[in-house]
C-alpha cells in the first residue's frame, strides 16, 4: 500500500514536472527535388504535428522542424520513403529552448535598462523598456519625434507610434511606415526596428538625407501581448500569435495570426479556419485589435505612403505582393529594384545573401497579410522583410548576435529608404 502510495506521488510529481517539448528534437531537412519539396509542403499542411519553419520553394534551401517523440519514427520513414536528405540539428530541444530563456531573464537582471540613453544590443527588451526607450527619444529630441497612442492590444497593452522627422516643421512629407513583432516568437524583429529608429534619430546626421523629404512612422511591437507571452518560459517561448482567446465548439483556443486577420482576401489559401492553429485567420476579418491599428495607420498615412516595410523572421527575404495569389503586381520591377536594393546593400556589408520576390513564388500563398493589404491601399513599396535564421529554430538568433543582426538589417533597410527617396523624390500627390 506505501509503496504503491509512494508509486503514485512519484508519478504525480514527474506528470507535473513532464514540461512541453520534453523529447523534443529539431530536424533539418533539405528537399533538392520539386516532388520532395511538395511531399514537405503537404507535411507542413499538418502544422499542428510538423512545425515547419520558413520551408521555401527554393530546391536545396533546407529548413527546421520540431519534431514530437511520438512522430520522430513516421517523420522519418516518410523522409526515407521520399529519400529526403536529413539530419538532426538538436537531440534535446527542451533543454536547449530552457538555457535559452533563463540567459535572457538573466541578461534583463544583469543589464536592466535605466530609462535613459539608447537601447543596447546585447539582450532582448520587453515592450514596456522599449516603450520607456520612445518616451526617452520624446523627451530627448523634440523636435524630430513625435509619440502617438494608436491603440491598445487585447490584453490593453498601449500601442504607440513614434513619427521621426528631420524637425524642418514641413508638413506633407512622403511617408515610411514601419513596423515589428506582428509575430511574439520573431524578437529580432523588434530589436531590428527599435535599432533602426535609434539610427535615424541619435545618428541623424549620418542618416539626414532619408528625411530630407520623408517622414518615418514606426510601430516596433504590433503583437505586444503575444511578444510578452513568448518570453515567459520554455513552454510558450515559441508563440506566434495574438492572445485573444476564441472558442469553438466548446473548445478554446488562444490567439489569432495578425498576419492572416487583413481584410484583403481573408482566409484565402494559406490561412487556417481551425482556431487552434499558427496560421489562424481569425473568426472575422479585423478581429484583433493590433491588426485593426495596422490597418488604421495603412489608412491614415496612404496618400503620403510610399513604402511599407513589415520585419519578420526568418529566411534572410525581402517579400513583396502578391501573397495571396502566385499573380505578379503590374509594378513588380519598382519592388524588385527597391527590394534588391536592400539586399545589395546587405551583401556588400556582410557577405548575407537575400533572396528577393513574391511571397507566393519564394514561399507559398498567405493570404490576409498586412503586406498586401497596405499595396492594395495604396503604398506602391510594400515589403515583408525575413531577416536570416538563427538560434536552434531559426527565431532565436542568442543574444551575441543581436548586435550584428540589426546592423546589418539597419543597412538594408537604409538602403530601401534611400532607394525610394530617390524613385519617388517627389510628394505623392504629384504621382496620383
Ligand atoms: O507567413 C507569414 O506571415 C510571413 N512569414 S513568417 O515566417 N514570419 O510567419 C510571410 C508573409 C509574407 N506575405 C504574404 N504572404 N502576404
Ligand atoms: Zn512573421
Amino acid at each position: 500500500m506505501l509503496i504503491k502510495t509512494l508509486l503514485l506521488v512519484v508519478g504525480v510529481v514527474a506528470l507535473a514536472s513532464a514540461e512541453k517539448y520534453d523529447g523534443y528534437k529539431v530536424f533539418e531537412v533539405t528537399p533538392t527535388t520539386a516532388d520532395q519539396i511538395e511531399a514537405l509542403f503537404t507535411l507542413s499542411k499538418d502544422a499542428d504535428q510538423f512545425d515547419f519553419l520558413s520551408l521555401s520553394r527554393i530546391p536545396g534551401e533546407s529548413a527546421r522542424v520540431l519534431i514530437s517523440p511520438e512522430i520522430e519514427q513516421y517523420f522519418k520513414t516518410i523522409l526515407e520513403q521520399k529519400n529526403i536528405r536529413y539530419q538532426l540539428a538538436d537531440s534535446d530541444f527542451g533543454r536547449s529552448i530552457t538555457t535559452e530563456i533563463l540567459e535572457n531573464r538573466l541578461l534583463r537582471q544583469l543589464k536592466p535598462y535605466s530609462g535613459s540613453g539608447r537601447l543596447g544590443t546585447e539582450r532582448y527588451y520587453s515592450h514596456e523598456e522599449i516603450n520607456a526607450y520612445l518616451d526617452d527619444l520624446a523627451a530627448r529630441y523634440p523636435s524630430r519625434v513625435t509619440l502617438k497612442v494608436v491603440g491598445k492590444s487585447y490584453e490593453g497593452r498601449i500601442l504607440r507610434t513614434i513619427t521621426i522627422t528631420n524637425g524642418d516643421g514641413r508638413l506633407g512629407k512622403n511617408v515610411i511606415l514601419m513596423d515589428g513583432a506582428f509575430h511574439a516568437r520573431e524578437w529580432i524583429s523588434p530589436a531590428s526596428v527599435v535599432y533602426a529608429i535609434g539610427e535615424l534619430v541619435e545618428n541623424f546626421e549620418e542618416n539626414a538625407e532619408l528625411l530630407q523629404d520623408y517622414d518615418w512612422i514606426v510601430l516596433p511591437v504590433v503583437n505586444a501581448d503575444g511578444y510578452e507571452y513568448s518570453q515567459l518560459s520554455r513552454s510558450t517561448r515559441l508563440w506566434r500569435k495574438t492572445r485573444q482567446p476564441v472558442t469553438i465548439n466548446g473548445k478554446e483556443c488562444y490567439g489569432t495570426d495578425p498576419n492572416r486577420n487583413f481584410g484583403f482576401h481573408w482566409m484565402g489559401k494559406g490561412a487556417s479556419s481551425n482556431h487552434c492553429s499558427d496560421i489562424y485567420a481569425g473568426p472575422k476579418p479585423f478581429s484583433e485589435p493590433e491588426a485593426v491599428v495596422v490597418r488604421d495607420l495603412i489608412h491614415s498615412y496612404s496618400d503620403r505612403g510610399i513604402m511599407y516595410l513589415t520585419v519578420h523572421s526568418f529566411g534572410s527575404y525581402v517579400l513583396y505582393p502578391w501573397g495571396w495569389t502566385p499573380d505578379l503586381p503590374d509594378t513588380v520591377e519598382d519592388l524588385h529594384e527597391v527590394g534588391m536594393a536592400g539586399a545589395d546593400a546587405i551583401k556588400a556589408y556582410s557577405g548575407s545573401t537575400y533572396t528577393v520576390g513574391s511571397s507566393t513564388q519564394l514561399l507559398d500563398e498567405a493570404a490576409g497579410a498586412s503586406d498586401d493589404y497596405a499595396f492594395q491601399a495604396g503604398f506602391p513599396i510594400s515589403f515583408t522583410m525575413e531577416l536570416p535564421r538563427g538560434g536552434l529554430y531559426g527565431f532565436d538568433p542568442p543574444a551575441s548576435s543581436i548586435d550584428r543582426l540589426v546592423k546589418e538589417t539597419w543597412v538594408g533597410i537604409r538602403a530601401m529608404g534611400k532607394k525610394v527617396t530617390e524613385k519617388y523624390p517627389m510628394p505623392k500627390a504629384v504621382y496620383l
